[in-house]
């Protein structure tokens, strides 16, 4: 039997339903850490968070404004391309849907740019990035998230790979056209749906 049959029956062994890692993929209890770039540091004071491009008014988000928003909580599992899946991760933060509407959206946005530091980008489909899931994280597992981890804050897109999930996250630029992010334009997909192991162009 080889690792991820293994991995996919000593889930079982313990209760939890192996069906619940896409293909290719393996269960990890713990949480690595993949970055381009060093972390970066924040004085939160001068911290701002912008959503642009494509929408009726620009936004500019200090860190009291943010958390003044709704907050929510939700337990999800998260999916990495380069194969690991840790389930039942917890995290509170910020609708994306929610900072979205006070920019509003012209009926023409149709794909979104998340932005992050050091440079890093991802595009995602605007439909993505509206559901009850989409957020902008602050908090993993009860605690501030970690700068490791992306912190102050990041997005968080669970039920596409990881990648889609932009650490230091500073923006949100909406398009009416798509535009690749980092990796997509080294070669991963689009989209990068898990369940459809939408890994690379051409998947
Ligand atoms: N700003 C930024 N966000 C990023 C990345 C990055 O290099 N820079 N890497 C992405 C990739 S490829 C992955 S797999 C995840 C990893 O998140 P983690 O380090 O919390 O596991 O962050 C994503 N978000
Ligand atoms: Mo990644």
């Amino acid at each position: 039997m080889g690792f991820f049959e293994r991995n996919r029956q000593a889930l079982a062994e313990r209760g939890i339903d192996a069906s619940r890692l896409p293909p290719g993929q393996y269960s990890t209890d713990r949480f690595p850490v993949l970055h381009v770039g060093d972390v970066p540091r924040y004085d939160m004071a001068a911290w701002r968070f912008r959503v642009g491009g494509a929408v009726e008014r620009e936004v500019v988000l200090t860190w009291s404004d943010l958390l003044a928003l709704p907050q929510v909580e939700i337990t999800t599992d998260i999916h990495c391309v380069t194969k690991w899946s840790k389930f039942d991760t917890g995290w509170a933060g910020v609708r994306i849907r929610d900072v979205l509407a006070l920019a509003g959206l012209p009926t023409t946005a149709a794909f979104v740019l998340m932005h992050g530091d050091p440079g890093y980008t991802a595009n995602l489909p605007l439909a993505d990035v509206v559901g009850d899931h989409a957020l902008l994280a602050h908090t993993y597992d009860g605690a501030p998230l970690a700068p490791d981890h992306g912190g102050p804050l990041r997005t968080l897109v669970p039920h596409l790979y990881l990648w889609k999930s932009v650490k230091w996250a500073t923006g949100i630029e909406v398009l009416t056209e798509d535009r690749p992010g980092f990796w997509e334009q080294n070669g991963y997909h689009r989209r990068g749906d898990p369940w459809r192991e939408e890994r690379y162009r051409g998947d």
